[in-house]
């Protein structure tokens, strides 16, 4: 069996460890390979982040085999383990557990499922949030332990009951079910700009399984507070694409109006930073090795 941890601390270790982890954001080979050069010990592959630069709406418009390809291309660039966002999991649970296991085979080390309808849309947007029936989600989470036993390739359940507006009771009751159907860890989102209810979760809930937050909105909270509060894991969920979105813009706007590349050289990364983060080295090391060596002066036969 293939294991899915990829470094010496699995996702598993460290999701259950009683430190708090950092994940980051990554949409490609490129913004993964620099999470992993700046530090972190856990890569978020975005649904948010992928379909935004694939040129998708987070609304499920990107394919789930799209997403994989995607997932693929950061598995190979990074060793730090990844945590994909699978979303809804694209349909039932058949759907959900053919994604899980393709995502396995290709390097994630575990996927997070949100307890939503297909198709989602992202929780950030509008106020149309239907949840899926929690028995029918239960049999997605169920589908997917059963088809990937591997204990480390970790199943985190994501509730939507706050962002739904169905509120800390329904919150909690889905968390004990998706507890019981094998999640590994609960992600409880909000959208609200303050941590309170995330907090009032964490007192309710006891850590019977670890918790995972995503801090987008409530960004001002400091992080003593997760850590007081117990929280295994923050997601830093779509900072490198925001990051590039506006240095990108920022960029083209000086280049079409001072239609020169003169004055913005200093603000760019040089092309040895980004040969070094897809480890050019490497290949020319390989080049020494597998490649015929010029000739050396020695005869050789005829
Ligand atoms: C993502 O990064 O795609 C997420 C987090 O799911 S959020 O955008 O907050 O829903
Ligand atoms: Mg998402």
């Amino acid at each position: 069996m293939i294991s899915a941890g990829r470094t010496a601390e699995s996702l598993l270790q460290l999701i259950t460890a009683s430190e708090l982890t950092f994940a980051m954001e990554g949409h490609d080979g490129l913004s993964a390979a620099v999470v992993e050069h700046a530090g972190f010990k856990v890569l978020w592959a975005s649904g948010l982040s992928i379909s935004s630069s694939l040129g998708y709406r987070d609304a499920n418009e990107a394919s789930w085999s799209e997403v994989v390809n995607v997932v693929e291309r950061m598995a190979d660039a990074v060793q730090i383990p990844i945590l994909v966002d699978g979303d809804s999991g694209f349909g039932n649970f058949n759907n959900a557990r053919l994604m899980a296991s393709k995502l396995r085979r290709c390097g994630a080390s575990g996927i997070c499922l949100e307890d939503k309808v297909f198709p989602k849309m992202n929780s950030f947007v509008g106020d149309r949030h239907p949840l899926a029936e929690t028995a029918e989600f239960c049999g997605r989470l169920k589908a997917i332990k059963d088809r990937i036993p591997d204990p480390e390739f970790v199943l985190v359940a994501r509730i939507e009951a706050l962002i739904a507006g169905q509120g800390m009771d329904e919150a909690l009751a889905r968390a004990y079910a998706y507890a019981e159907a094998g999640a590994d860890a609960i992600l409880i989102h909000s959208r609200r700009s303050d941590a309170e209810e995330i907090l009032a979760f964490t007192r309710a809930w006891q850590n019977r399984l670890p918790v995972v937050i995503v801090p987008t909105k409530y960004y001002r909270t400091p992080v003593s507070a997760y850590r007081a509060a117990g929280i295994s894991m923050v997601i830093w969920a779509n900072h490198n694409l925001r990051a590039a979105t506006a240095a990108m813009c920022h960029i083209c706007g000086r280049i079409v109006r001072e239609e020169t590349i003169a004055g913005i050289e200093s603000e760019v990364a040089t092309l040895d930073e980004v040969f070094d983060l897809l480890k050019y080295q490497e290949l020319a090391a390989a080049e020494e090795r597998y490649l015929p060596q010029k000739a050396s002066g020695v005869r050789q036969p005829a």
